[in-house]
């Protein structure tokens, strides 16, 4: 007998799916599909797949060739595959070729023709069509998103809004973007959806006009810096059905998210404290140390940090302190105690004093363990008293990392979710709440100078 196997997400599946199990099937007298997991798939960068991997083994299952439908679940499983299971033939599309070359050492590989003119992206295009997302702002920031965005199916950065028109024009001359302009409402006719990405204290503007004008809104953080602020955009995205959601990048990234749920589920107990760090020193003259910008390391940082925290204590927090060290009237440097009836949790936050940026948090029973940049989670370990129970994690954490955000925004608007677990709206007034209040200086001291 002989023994094929192959391998596919079968995202949406189709005719090119279909010709390519059968031809497969010819190969031999018994056919293996392996399926891949959809965390397989978002691992390999794969974020845009529709079909959850039960859906998609029903549909490899009902095209009638599969003998033997299996789970692909880790990088180097072809090769336990192919052994476990005595295959004489691995078979993959042409759109492949050379590929799998190294698996020649294990059995014969063929690479069998791809149905030309469709594919599982071209689906997913036709289902959702394409979102016209518009960016308000030329910065660091917004540069990033560009690329970010190109990664993710059913949107096209279309338009690009800057005060300064000449900023726009470059912008939109350096990314290949097709409108620019210094007129919001110009700008807004234009798109779908808003990425704001403009400097802080015009974040609640902006994103009201926008959601006044029907479209979705991506805020970058810190989102708003009060609570009634926060609660009065998200009250209006709800009644009028649009999507808005606070863009902080570390929440939607799957290893932050896997740490969550890890520590929800109990593995290191209760959780007793938890400390985060973020700090990025920055020299005169920037917007960060200019306090008529709302400058400073707390408007700066404290969104990601208070994020974590948030994410992993709740909001119902019992009293909040901080604690600066202040230069021509900004923080370059605070320390925020949030504590809770049942925990404690710190924050520190520099843009001109260094800290380690690592993340821990304690548990009854163990502690887990992000180094540093914690905030671009890609690893993490989980450390016991015995050290032969600890546990580490690896995640892909890919280009810079705000794919994960839009692709949770897209995910929202095309199934008509408006709010996010990863990041619920409770919680970003929550965070906005506690930014507030440093800036009214409640509970608040300033260390001495020396
Ligand atoms: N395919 C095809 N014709 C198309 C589209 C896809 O022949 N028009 C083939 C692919 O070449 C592949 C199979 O169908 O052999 C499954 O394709 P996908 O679902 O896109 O999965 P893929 O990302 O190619 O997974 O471990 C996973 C494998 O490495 C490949």
């Amino acid at each position: 007998m002989t023994k094929v196997i192959t391998y596919g997400t079968y995202d949406l599946l189709h005719q090119g799916h279909i010709n390519l199990l059968r031809r497969a099937k010819e190969l031999g007298d018994y056919l293996i599909v392996g399926v891949t997991s959809d965390s397989f798939d978002r691992g390999r960068g794969k974020l845009n797949v529709r079909n959850n991997v039960l859906e998609r083994v029903e549909a490899v299952k009902a095209t009638g060739y599969a003998d033997e439908v299996i789970i692909e679940d880790y990088l180097g499983q072809k090769i336990d595959d192919i052994q476990r299971y005595d295959v004489d033939i691995f078979a993959i599309g042409s759109d492949w070729e050379g590929k799998f070359d190294y698996l020649n050492e294990y059995c014969k590989v063929v690479y069998l023709p791809r149905t030309e003119g469709i594919s599982s992206s071209m689906l997913r295009q036709q289902e959702e069509g394409v979102f016209r997302i518009g960016i308000v702002g030329s910065g660091r920031i917004a540069k990033r998103f560009v690329p970010e965005a190109e990664v993710v199916s059913s949107v096209k950065v279309s338009a690009v809004f800057d005060p300064n028109e000449q900023n726009a024009k470059d912008f939109a001359k350096q990314f290949g973007i097709k409108a620019f302009t210094d007129n919001l409402d110009t700008f807004l006719a234009e798109v779908d959806a808003v990425y704001v990405a403009s400097p802080h204290l015009t974040h609640y503007q902006y994103t009201k006009q926008a959601l006044h004008a029907g479209k979705h809104v991506l805020c970058e953080i810190p989102f708003v810096l009060s609570s009634s602020q926060a609660k009065e955009l998200y009250d209006y995205a709800e009644a009028h059905n649009l999507v808005l959601l606070e863009a902080s990048k570390t929440a939607y990234c799957p290893a932050f998210c896997r740490i969550t749920t890890l520590v929800k589920s109990g593995v290191i107990g209760d959780v007793v404290d938890v400390k985060t760090s973020l700090s990025k020193i920055v020299s005169p003259p920037t917007r960060e140390l200019d306090k008529s910008q709302a400058g400073g390391a707390m408007n700066e940082h404290a969104a990601l940090t208070l994020m974590a925290i948030i994410k992993i204590l709740g909001t119902n927090y019992c009293g909040v302190d901080f604690h600066s060290k202040m230069k021509d009237g900004v923080d370059i440097y605070t320390k925020v105690n949030l504590n809770y009836p049942h925990a404690t949790s710190s924050a520190t936050l520099g843009i001109g004093v260094k800290t380690e940026g690592n993340m821990v948090i304690s548990g009854t029973m163990g502690y887990v363990y992000v180094p540093a940049p914690w905030w671009l989670t890609s690893f993490f370990e989980i450390r016991y008293e015995e050290q032969s129970k600890n546990k580490k994690f690896f995640y892909s954490y890919d280009g810079d990392g705000l794919r994960y955000e839009i692709q949770e925004f897209m995910s929202m608007i095309v199934n008509r979710r408006k709010s996010s677990y990863k990041l619920r709206r409770d919680e970003s007034v929550a965070i906005a709440g506690i930014i507030e209040k440093f800036n009214n200086k409640i509970n608040w001291n300033a260390l001495a100078s020396r």
